[in-house]
């Protein structure tokens, strides 16, 4: 076996990323499973929980998003929340196993003004409560990205979705290069990072492959990659979708976990539709955190005990919060 750095590289061809994809499934579970316990605790699955801040009536396009103002999905418009409703949604969270909660926004982009005051307040009340604190807020420049490092943020998620080629035929609104840059200015703040993409749009195994591709050859690979199996809503463009099969997800989180050692693989929106026997493939192919409680950020998920049963059933465990230390922030002058 090769050593353990040379498994992290940024060097990574299409093909060679394809060629690992197309492996027979049962040799790519095997590799992603010994991958994954050379440089993972193979039991330790992180919990994260979301927590829909403001929903719906988003100016963007997205085809596979329920959010979308231009879209009739029926979703429950919500300006943003209190801090306190936050709070309280938190600490349910903390007592159903969850070491994160990640909020979310249907913002194009972050804009200075009261609404992120009070994001920043969340974030530091949230970080009071000894968790990880995760936004996903749309598009950020670099002194929006330092402002939430202040206040506490552990993680952002800004997610490429898919290839670079195949982007416009899913999103019009915003280009490949507006999300690079985001995540750029999240790397600069020393924010961890959190960016992957969904599986089942109509996207080629070389679609998939080329997002892989764009995550695992960045200077730094990204800290968790969510794999996400669309949920088609009714009203979206991708409304008739034909559900993704749990193959496909294997080898989605298979060859994420062989191109990406070390990052925390996340079995994203579409475990509601999972056998817990496809999700115990899953996690031995290397995922090795998911969302958990009833809700993603508005459709359905499995719910806290349920998760817990499963983790009880296949030898599981929750991490605890700041595995990996807590960040020390440097403030800017
Ligand atoms: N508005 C912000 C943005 O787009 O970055 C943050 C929230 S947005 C809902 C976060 C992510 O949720 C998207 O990037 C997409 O990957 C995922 N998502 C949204 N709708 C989905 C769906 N129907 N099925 C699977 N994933 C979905
Ligand atoms: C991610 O990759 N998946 C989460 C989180 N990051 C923000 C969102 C999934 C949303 C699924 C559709 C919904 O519930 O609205
Ligand atoms: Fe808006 Fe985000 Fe949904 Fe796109 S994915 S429509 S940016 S909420």
């Amino acid at each position: 076996m090769q050593s353990a750095m040379s498994d992290i590289r940024n060097n990574w061809t299409r093909n060679e990323i394809l060629e690992i994809y197309n492996t027979p499934l049962l040799e790519l579970i095997f590799k992603a499973a010994s991958m994954h316990r050379k440089h993972n605790t193979g039991s330790e699955v992180q919990v994260s929980s979301l927590i829909s801040i403001k929903t719906g009536g988003c100016p963007e396009d997205c085809g596979y998003c329920p959010q979308a103002a231009r879209y009739n999905t029926g979703v429950d418009v919500h300006k943003l929340m209190d801090v306190e409703q936050v709070t309280q949604m938190a600490e349910r969270a903390k007592a159903g196993g969850a070491s994160r909660v990640c909020m979310g926004a249907a913002w194009r982009e972050v804009r200075d003004n009261r609404d992120f005051d009070r994001v920043i307040d969340m974030v530091k009340a949230v970080n009071a409560m000894d968790m990880e604190v995760c936004c996903t807020l749309g598009m950020l420049n670099e002194n929006q990205a330092q402002r939430l490092a202040e206040a506490g943020l552990y993680a952002y998620n800004h997610n490429l979705d898919t290839s670079e080629e195949k982007y416009s035929d899913i999103i019009g609104t915003r280009t490949y290069d507006d999300r690079l840059n985001t995540i750029k200015n999240v790397r600069k703040a020393n924010i961890s990072v959190c960016s992957g993409g969904i599986i089942g749009m109509g996207e080629s195994a070389e679609d998939r492959c080329g997002m892989l591709l764009t995550l695992a050859n960045m200077a730094k690979q990204p800290e968790s990659v969510p794999i996400n199996a669309l949920v088609a809503v009714e009203g979206t463009p991708l409304e008739n979708q034909k559900p993704v099969e749990i193959w496909e997800m294997l080898r989605m989180i298979a060859t994420t976990r062989i191109v990406m050692p070390k990052t925390v693989v996340r079995l994203s929106a579409g475990r509601q539709q999972m056998s817990v026997e496809g999700q115990a493939l899953c996690f031995l192919a290397g995922a090795n955190s998911i969302f958990t409680g009833e809700k993603l950020l508005t459709t359905p998920n499995p719910e806290f005990d349920q998760d817990m049963e499963m983790f009880r059933l296949l030898g599981l465990t929750a991490r605890e919060p700041f595995a990996e230390g807590r960040p020390q922030v440097a403030h800017a002058h």
